[in-house]
Order: C-alpha cells, then sequence, then structure tokens
C-alpha cells in the first residue's frame, strides 16, 4: 500500500515569545529576553505550509496551545481570578510564568512518534504524545497535544491513540524528533535515537547538557506501536554537549535517503552497515564529514533540521535562510544537488522567529505517513487548501500581538485574548471543545 505523508505543523501561539527556557538548546538561552513578534512569527509558519503545499505534500495544521497555562499555575499553588494570579506569579516567580506562557507546542515533531499502519502489528496509525518530561515548559504540553491529535485523527478503528509515557527520568521521550522511518524496495526501519541509557550506569552520557530521550522510552514507545522493525541508536554524547539536544538537529532522513553529519551517532559506521542491510543497495546515507561542516556551524546553520519531502520532482529540501547564507551549509546543499545525490531542489525559507528558539524547518512539522482511506478520514477541517490559508491569515491578522517581551505575559488582556482566538479558531476549523476552558 502506498503511504503519502502528511506533514502536520504547529500554528505558532500568539504568546510565541523568548524566556531562554531550553538549557541544551542554545539558540533559546542566547535569545531569551528578546523582543518576539507572534504575527510574523505564525505568517511564517503559515508561508511554510503554504509552500510545501504548493509543490504537491498533503498538509495539515495544528492548533496551538492556551497560553498563559493558568491551570498549571493552579495546580502550583497560585489562586484567585486569572487576573490577580498572573500579577502574583510575574511578581513572585516570573520564570514560572514565562514556563506556562510559552508557545512551545508549535514545534510539533515534539508532539508524538507516529507509527504507519504498515509497520504496526494490528494495521492502525500509532500515535503516543512524547512527555516532555525534560523541561517544565514543554511537560505541559502532552495532555492537550492528545486532546489535538484525537480531535485531527478521531477514528478509532484507524487509529490508536496511546497515553504519554510516565513522566520521570527513565520514560524521557521528546517524540518524533529522535525517530527517523526509512524505506526501500527492501524493507523499512524505524530508527529510533536516544541520548542515553537510563538504568545503566556505564551508559556513556552527555556532561554538560541533559540526554532528553532515553533508550527505555524509545523502547516503550515501539512496544505500545506493535512496531516490528525497529533499530535503537545512541547519539554521541559530544554532540548533546555541543547542542543537539534533538536527534533532528544532526539527522533527517525519509524513504532511502538519509542525510546525517559524520558525529551524529555512536559507532555510526556500523549502523549505517546495519542499516544497509535491512534496506539493500537502495539505501543512501549522505554523511557530511566535520571537515565540511563542524558540529557547531550544523547547529548554527540547522541544515539538518530541513524537511525532506518526497515530490513529483524527486527529493526536494526545506532548508532554513540560514544554510543559504552560511558558505559551508550551502556548500553542502550545492554539492547535494548538482552532484549525484538523490536531492534534486532546495528551497530557503524565513522561519526566523521560531529558528530564535531552535526550531527549523523540520521542527514545526509531525510527520504521518497514511493510506489514501487514512487520509480521508483525517479531519477535513485542518487540511490544507487556499481557503484554510486565507481563513489562518485572516485569523493572525485579527488577533496576534505584533510583540511581546517577558514583561507582557503578565498582561491579563493578552491571556483573554488568547483565549477568544482559539475560541475562535476551533470554530473556524470544526473542532468542537478542545480545550480546557470550553469544557466548563
Ligand atoms: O524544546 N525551544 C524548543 C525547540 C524545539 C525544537 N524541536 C525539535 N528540534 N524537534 C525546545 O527546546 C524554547 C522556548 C524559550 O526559550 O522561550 C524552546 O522551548
Amino acid at each position: 500500500m502506498t503511504l503519502r505523508e502528511l506533514q502536520l505543523d504547529g500554528l505558532v501561539g500568539p504568546t510565541h515569545n523568548y524566556a531562554g527556557l531550553s538549557s541544551g538548546n542554545i539558540a533559546s538561552t542566547s535569545h531569551g529576553g528578546a523582543t518576539s513578534h507572534p504575527k510574523a512569527a505564525a505568517m511564517q509558519g503559515l508561508d511554510k505550509m503554504a509552500f510545501v503545499a504548493s509543490l504537491g505534500v498533503e498538509q495539515a495544521v495544528m492548533p496551538p496551545h492556551m497560553r498563559p497555562d493558568v491551570d498549571a499555575l493552579r495546580s502550583l499553588g497560585f489562586e484567585g481570578s486569572s487576573e490577580n494570579l498572573l500579577a502574583a506569579a510575574q511578581a513572585e516567580d516570573p520564570l514560572l510564568l514565562a514556563q506556562t506562557s510559552s508557545a512551545s507546542a508549535m514545534w510539533t515533531a515534539n508532539a508524538a512518534t507516529v507509527t504507519p499502519s504498515s509497520d504496526s502489528a494490528d494495521g492502525r496509525v500509532h500515535f503516543t504524545p512524547a512527555n516532555l518530561k525534560s523541561k517544565f515548559h514543554r511537560a505541559i504540553e502532552p495532555v492537550q497535544t492528545g486532546r489535538l491529535l484525537e480531535a485531527i485523527f478521531p477514528d478509532r478503528d484507524l487509529f490508536a491513540h496511546h497515553r504519554p509515557l510516565l513522566a520521570c527520568d527513565q520514560f524521557g521521550d521528546e517524540g518524533a524528533a529522535n525517530h527517523t522511518r526509512l524505506a526501500t524496495d527492501d524493507g523499512v526501519v524505524n530508527v529510533f535515537v536516544y541520548g542515553v541509557e537510563a538504568r545503566n550506569p556505564e551508559s556513556p552520557g552527555p556532561q554538560v547538557f541533559p540526554a532528553r530521550q532515553t533508550l527505555e522510552a524509545s523502547q516503550a514507545v515501539a512496544r505500545l506501536h506493535t512496531l516490528r522493525n525497529a533499530v535503537f541508536v545512541q547519539q554521541t554524547p559530544e554532540a548533546i554537549d555541543a547542542g543537539v539536544f534533538h536527534n533532528d538537529v544532526i539527522s533527517v532522513g525519509s524513504a532511502h535517503v538519509l542525510l546525517v553529519h559524520e558525529e551524529a551517532f555512536r559507532d555510526q559506521p556500523e549502523v549505517l552497515q546495519q542499516l544497509a542491510a535491512t534496506l539493500g543497495p537502495q539505501f543512501t546515507p549522505l554523511v557530511v564529514p566535520s571537515s565540511s561542516l563542524s558540529i557547531s556551524e550544523a547547529i548554527q546553520t540547522y541544515l539538518f533540521n530541513s524537511q525532506l519531502l518526497e515530490t513529483s520532482k524527486g527529493m526536494t529540501l526545506i532548508a532554513p535562510q540560514d544554510v543559504e547564507h552560511h558558505a559551508a551549509a550551502r556548500a553542502v546543499v550545492d554539492g547535494w544537488i548538482t552532484g549525484d545525490a538523490p536531492i534534486s531542489e532546495v528551497h530557503y525559507l524565513n522561519l526566523r522567529e521560531s529558528m530564535q528558539n531552535g526550531g527549523g524547518p523540520a521542527c514545526l512539522r509531525l510527520r504521518v505517513p497514511l493510506t489514501p482511506e487514512e487520509l480521508n478520514a483525517v479531519h477535513p477541517a485542518v487540511r490544507w487548501s487556499d481557503r484554510l490559508a486565507a481563513t489562518l491569515r485572516s485569523w493572525v491578522e485579527r488577533w496576534y500581538p505584533a510583540s511581546l517581551t517577558p514583561a507582557d505575559l503578565a498582561d491579563p488582556q493578552l491571556r483573554r485574548l488568547t483565549q477568544d482566538a482559539l475560541d475562535d479558531l476551533t470554530g473556524l476549523l470544526n473542532l468542537g471543545s478542545v480545550y480546557p476552558f470550553q469544557q466548563g
């Protein structure tokens, strides 16, 4: 059965801001406190979706989460009306207010891990929302993510929705950002990349920054999804310590192609041999040596956070403009396009607002490979069309602030505006009641 890959992009929320929340993510920590531009950020995301859809790729949109998350603040002891509670949080613990205000759900590569029906033993598409337990501002996402995924993929005969793994050190799970599905005529491999083996004190791990994904979590997700063809590969601790907080910062793969930096995986030559043994001669790993692009240049430009899309013209790369403007990264891409690599074209997009928080093109999308029948069962109103594009653009135009600083996050008007905007959006997308504030 031929699968088509749906790109489910996170719509940037109205509270998009720079709070420096993600240690280990260099763009996030270096932009903490900067002024953000939520309207521009959302428009940049919509431009990407429109562009990808124009290539003939299936595209859909995932709504933002309600922020600030007043319920999370209440669960941490703040009381009273939303207005008083936000003011109290800002006075007492502004970092906590920033954490509960982050629009980080936009990076849907971390929303869940997805297994296509062709790979699961029960023939259903499986979703497990990532628990994102490594960072508090992200650990408040999975319940809402699960609700949205259930609304977008409603048919339980076709779609299996699991609960997030229990959030603890042993089961740190960051979703599809650490998962790559490769497929050739000879075979399919689901590559799960982890940072550390949590229960094994002998397992080498990073010394400076946290390993967000554990082997135990990857194994549990593969088990839940009844996967038959999973392999588990460890990141080099050095890459994590250099700022590779998710594997999708240093490798991206699709079908028979794997773009990967030389220093991405432990025992990389053996890993690639193992993949080749299953995938056969079509498998094409394009390994970028450190002499062409150092790890820090890979992190700075986000070359490997490009989207690798199958289009009628062959493999197409959607890369951030930062790659275009960096001589060494640009040379790597030019080498692929003009040489005999199976990549036919590249398009550079402006995703500055998201990039400054460490989110490139691939972070902003969750890939969902579907059969035609499954595609037909996707909630129709979130699937891309010119009409949806126009609706979303005027929705953003109407509701989004032009700029935000961390000091603006306690503004009761921002909370009210976000709630009204999301209420309006659920109507436009015909999603029913998907937010707690709509459920009384
Ligand atoms: O989890 N940044 C996100 C970026 C996620 C990128 N996703 C992938 N690589 N798949 C993170 O570190 C920064 C928020 C702030 O600092 O305000 C943030 O959460």
